[in-house]
C-alpha cells in the first residue's frame, strides 16, 4: 500500500481557538493515518528554517512572530496521494479563496491567520517532517484493522 508521507500542523491560532480536534477529526474521517503528533512552543529560528524559502517577503517578519507566539500542533499523517489531498482539505492559502467545506474555508478569514499547514510536495514534506520531528520524521509504524475498508488493495 503506498504509504506517503506529509507535515500537517495546527498553528497557534488554530489551537488558541480550540480547532486542533476538527483538523484531526478531518484527516482522520477521510481515512489517512496519523503516525505522529506533538505540540511544540517553536522558536523564532525554528519557524524562520521552515519558512526559509518565504525570507524577503514583506509578510515574513508577522508570519515569524505569528508562528512563534504560542504552541502549535505538529503532525505527520500517512496515506495514498496525503500530500495533494491534505492541501486539498486545508484549503486555499487566502482563506477567501478558500471554498467552504475545506478547513480554512470554513473557519478563518485573513490569510496571515489561516490556522493551519501542510506540506505543498512530497519533497517539501520530507524536509519539514526532518525539521520538526528529527530521527522520528517516518513516524510510528503500526497497522490498522480499518486499512481494509480504506483502501481496495
Ligand atoms: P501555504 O501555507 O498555503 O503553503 P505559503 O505561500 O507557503 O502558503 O505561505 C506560508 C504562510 O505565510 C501562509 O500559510 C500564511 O500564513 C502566510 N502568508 C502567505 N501570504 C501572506 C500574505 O500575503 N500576508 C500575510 N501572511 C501570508
Ligand atoms: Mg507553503
Amino acid at each position: 500500500m503506498a504509504s506517503e508521507l506529509t507535515f500537517i500542523m495546527v498553528k497557534p491560532d488554530g489551537v488558541q481557538r480550540g480547532l486542533t480536534g476538527e483538523i484531526i477529526s478531518r484527516f482522520e474521517r477521510r481515512g489517512f493515518k496519523l503516525v505522529n503528533l506533538k505540540m511544540v512552543h517553536a522558536s523564532k529560528e525554528h519557524i524562520e528554517k521552515h519558512y526559509e524559502d518565504l525570507a524577503g517577503k514583506p509578510f515574513y517578519p508577522g508570519l515569524v512572530k505569528y508562528m512563534s507566539s504560542g504552541p502549535v500542533v505538529a503532525m505527520c499523517w500517512a496515506g495514498k496521494d496525503v500530500v495533494k489531498q491534505g492541501r486539498i482539505l486545508l484549503g486555499a492559502t487566502n482563506p477567501l479563496a478558500s471554498s467552504p467545506g475545506t478547513i480554512r474555508g470554513d473557519y478563518a478569514i485573513d490569510v496571515g491567520r489561516n490556522i493551519c499547514h501542510g506540506s505543498d510536495a512530497v519533497e517539501s514534506a520530507k524536509k519539514e517532517l526532518e525539521l520538526w520531528f528529527g530521527q522520528e520524521a517516518a513516524g510510528i509504524q503500526y497497522e490498522r484493522a480499518i486499512d481494509q475498508w480504506v483502501y481496495e488493495n
